[in-house]
């Protein structure tokens, strides 16, 4: 496996590309242009911006998360093919610096929703949380009428300045189902693939997080079968999945070894991270260790070893951990450690298969 660190950029992360090349085999960055909006070509300039930044440092640039994908794309609207047009550019430009997966995800409005970002755990640290009920049992029409009158109100992805939009959103997402978004999806996969395969990129697709719906939106990165369906679906080297265990593993019907091993040869990405999921649904983002969560990322780290992974694998969200002020999942303390664990396991089963040689 081949260790990377995402990195928010200059002036907008807590941590530096120096901490981050003193992580033990971290060689590269997970980055993003995050000021452009979706649907908008990555300028050249702002591209070779973060290069120049990140070079001196010795850090690879071949991962990026996320290119987000405009609605009118997951909607199917007529507008889609600018938008596709732009991703295309997008993807060509990144090849020429040295990309080879771009990570996206295919969600509805929402990218990962939680309800609370910094919930204290008995050992004090806080982490990002899911209430299943909380959730389960709103409006979301009638919580943007509520926000809009008390800003104080406000929901991670809910921001006051997001409210005119995310209503007309949920009114354009009516009536759009499962099958409306497999179709979106395949549209748009069917024209990016080609444009993937001659830069030398390989396209990984970021698993719903929560995988089930919410608020009534579709949502079909949720399971084993569904990525089978979406694998085979524009079957295609170059069409593949970032397997995040946390996400799917929100779920505890996921069997993550068993995608590991199934998919294989299609995950050029793979995100490795723990969730406790609570009986009633709820759920926390724990450490890495298997016995604080529900996800046995001993065996998760197995079955990669297993398949003889040589993808990017990156720790994930962590949580925050000896006071440190950070953006929400994404502190350098609980990353690190999350590391450590990953090798720790990665390399005593080297060890072992060596000693049975
Ligand atoms: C999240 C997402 O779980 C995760 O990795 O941090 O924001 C993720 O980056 C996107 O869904 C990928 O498109
Ligand atoms: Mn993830």
């Amino acid at each position: 496996m081949r260790m990377v660190f995402r990195w928010y950029g200059e002036g907008n992360d807590t941590v530096t590309l120096k901490q981050i090349r003193q992580i033990p085999g971290v060689e590269g960055v997970v980055w993003a242009l995050h000021d452009v909006p979706a649907g908008e070509e990555w300028p050249m300039d702002k591209i070779l911006e973060v290069k120049r930044q990140v070079d001196p440092y010795g850090l690879h640039l071949e991962v990026v998360e996320s290119v987000n994908v405009h609605e009118d794309i997951k909607l199917g609207l007529p507008t889609r093919d600018r938008y596709i047009e732009n991703y295309q550019r997008t993807i060509e430009k990144l090849a020429t610096v040295g990309v080879k997966t771009i990570c996206y995800n295919f969600m509805p409005v929402f990218d990962w929703t939680r309800t609370e970002l910094f919930k204290e755990m008995e050992d004090g640290s806080t982490a990002l949380f899911f209430e299943k009920a909380k959730i389960d049992n709103m409006d979301p029409m009638e919580l943007v009428r509520r926000i809009a009158s008390n800003p104080d109100l406000t929901m991670p992805g809910w921001e006051p300045e997001r409210l005119g939009r995310l209503s007309e959103l949920f009114e354009a997402y009516k009536g759009v189902t499962e099958e409306d978004l497999w179709r979106n999806l395949q549209y748009f996969l069917e024209a990016i693939i080609p444009v993937a395969e001659r830069s030398g990129i390989r396209m990984a697709i970021h698993p719903d997080d929560p995988p089930w719906s919410i608020f009534g939106l579709p949502r079909i990165v949720t399971s084993q079968a569904n990525i089978r369906r979406l694998l085979k679906m524009v079957d295609h080297p170059n069409n593949g999945v970032t397997l995040c265990s946390g996400s799917l593993g929100a779920n505890p019907e996921n069997d993550i070894p068993a995608m590991v091993r199934e998919f294989a040869d299609r995950i050029p990405f793979a995100h490795i991270r723990n969730v406790r999921v609570y009986p009633n649904g709820d759920f926390i983002e724990t450490s890495h260790r298997s016995c604080d969560g529900t996800v046995d990322i001993a065996e998760v780290v197995r079955a990669y070893h297993e398949i003889g992974y040589t993808g990017y694998v990156r720790p994930d969200h962590g949580r925050h951990i000896w006071d440190e002020k950070c953006r929400p999942g994404y502190g350098l303390y609980d990353r690190a450690l999350g590391i450590m664990y990953l090798w720790g396991a990665w390399d005593a089963l080297e060890r072992s298969k060596r000693g049975n040689a």
